[in-house]
This record gives structure tokens, C-alpha cells and sequence, in this order.
């Protein structure tokens, strides 16, 4: 949905790899217009699917996350591409994947559309108000959002304007970053180790399952190429022993 993209505009460099999928939360840190700006990239989720279909370890990257920039992330982007159909399970799982943070998520997030052409914001107001699930989402952010083309990566001046949205954010909750348990780290490392070493195993059972089973295909097409050459060795005895009788019987 473009929320490695963001981080290397935001950035202004290409430090998230935009070709796969993110499966580890990496912090990259930059001076940004005289500020240094570290950026959290972390893994997504559908918005059409409850948390139970996110990968636990995913879930577990996206929690971590927060403790890649001490004392704790002053802003979140949520990632939102424009034109996004919302389902039902949007908000629902919204919350949930929330949860894997504290509850004051929302007084630190602001709402980031992602386009990949202009759109004039209009057109956003519009989809705004046209869709009651973005609307409540944007309310929960306090009506923060900003626009970013991530196909425009020479547009500075829409980074400057988010970051200058972002010191509001901070203003707003009077400089004090997101809450972070930091006791919480190490007991999220262990479990990622452990979710990974079980991971790791279950490729090695795979693996050995896939030997085994081609030991036992390669078994039978030597059994099945045995029991066609004894079919075609008694045929051909079965012939010969004709051509003894026809030949015997003149
Ligand atoms: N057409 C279109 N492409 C997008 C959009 N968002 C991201 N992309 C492209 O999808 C690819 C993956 O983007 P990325 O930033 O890694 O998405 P992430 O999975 O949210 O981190 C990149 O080539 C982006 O240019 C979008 O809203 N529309
Ligand atoms: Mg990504």
C-alpha cells in the first residue's frame, strides 16, 4: 500500500526495499529539512481480513516496532492508499491490530494517503465523504491526514508539509513520544527467536517429508518398470512358444 515508499520519501533515499514484502520492522534515521528523522518501516495488514490472518510474527514485528526508536515514536503514518475499498472488517480489525500497541495510538497517528498520480483534494474530500469507514478512522485521528505521491519523489515540498504536520502531533501531546514498555522488548525478541527456531523446524519436516516422498515415487517407477519388462518378457515367450507349436503341428 506503500508504506516502505513513504519511508524512502520521507527520507529522501531508497533505504526500504519496495520489491518484496516487509517481514522485518527496520528503522532508518535521516536529517530531514534541519531534523532528524527516524523513520519505522514495519509490516502490514489487510483491512478486509480479522488480525487472526496477520502472521503472529508479523504481529510481533509490528509491536516491536516501537522500541526501534528510543524513547518512543512521537508520530504514526497509517498507511491508507487512495481509492481503497473498506469492507465490514475494516475497522474491527483496525482495532484489533491497534491493540498490539497501548490505546493513545490514535492521539499520535495521523492518516496518510498514498497516490501514485496528483489528485487534487477535492477528489479526496469527496472519497472522504463518501465512505463512512474512512471517516471514522480519520476522526479517530483527530482529522490529521496528508496526501503523498510516491510516484513524485523530486516533490519535496509535500514531505516538508507532513513533517511540519508532524510537529503539530507533537505540540499537540506537548512533546511526549508514544508510550513504550520497555520491559516488553526482550520478552518480544524471545518470542520472535522462538516463533522462528519453530518455523525453521517446520521447514526441516517439510524438507524431509519431500525426501521421502520422492524416495518412495522413484521406488515405484523402478517397481512399475520391473513388472512392464516381466509383462513384455512373458509375451514374448508366450509367442515363441506358439511359433514351436504352429511349427511342430505341420
Ligand atoms: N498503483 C499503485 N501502486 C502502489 C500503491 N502503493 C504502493 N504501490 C506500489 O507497490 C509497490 C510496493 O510498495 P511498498 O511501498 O513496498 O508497499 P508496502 O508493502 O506498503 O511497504 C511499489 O512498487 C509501489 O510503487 C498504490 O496505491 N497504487
Ligand atoms: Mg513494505
Amino acid at each position: 500500500s506503500g508504506k516502505s515508499s513513504a519511508g524512502n520519501i520521507i527520507l529522501g533515499q531508497n533505504v526500504f526495499n519496495t520489491s518484496i514484502r516487509t517481514a522485518q520492522s527496520e528503522a532508518r534515521q535521516q536529517e530531514v529539512f534541519g531534523r532528524q528523522i527516524t523513520v519505522v518501516d514495519t509490516p502490514g495488514w489487510w483491512w478486509f481480513f480479522p488480525r487472526e490472518n496477520t502472521p503472529k510474527l508479523d504481529q510481533i514485528e509490528i509491536q516491536s516496532s516501537v522500541h526501534l526508536c528510543p524513547p518512543g515514536p512521537n508520530v504514526f503514518l497509517l498507511v491508507i492508499p487512495v481509492g481503497l475499498n473498506f469492507s465490514t472488517l475494516t475497522i474491527p480489525s483496525l482495532k484489533k491490530h491497534l491493540e498490539l500497541f497501548n490505546t493513545d495510538v490514535f492521539s499520535h497517528t495521523i492518516v496518510l494517503f498514498t497516490v501514485v498520480a496528483p489528485v487534487s483534494d477535492k477528489r479526496i474530500e469527496s472519497n472522504i465523504k463518501a465512505n463512512a469507514t474512512l471517516k471514522w478512522i480519520l476522526h479517530q485521528c483527530g482529522d490529521r491526514k496528508h496526501v503523498l505521491n510516491i510516484s513524485n519523489r523530486d516533490d519535496r515540498d509535500q514531505v516538508k508539509l507532513l513533517i511540519e504536520k508532524m510537529e503539530t502531533v507533537v505540540g499537540q501531546n506537548r512533546g511526549r513520544p508514544f508510550s513504550v514498555d520497555v520491559s516488553h522488548e526482550n520478552a518480544l525478541r524471545e518470542e520472535i527467536k522462538l516463533l522462528e527456531e519453530r518455523a525453521s523446524q517446520r521447514k526441516d519436516k517439510a524438507q524431509k517429508q519431500r525426501q521421502k516422498l520422492r524416495a518412495l515415487i522413484e521406488g515405484r517407477k523402478k517397481k512399475l518398470f520391473f513388472i512392464f519388462h516381466s509383462i513384455i518378457s512373458t509375451l514374448f515367450a508366450a509367442i515363441v512358444v506358439n511359433e514351436i507349436y504352429i511349427s511342430s503341428s505341420i
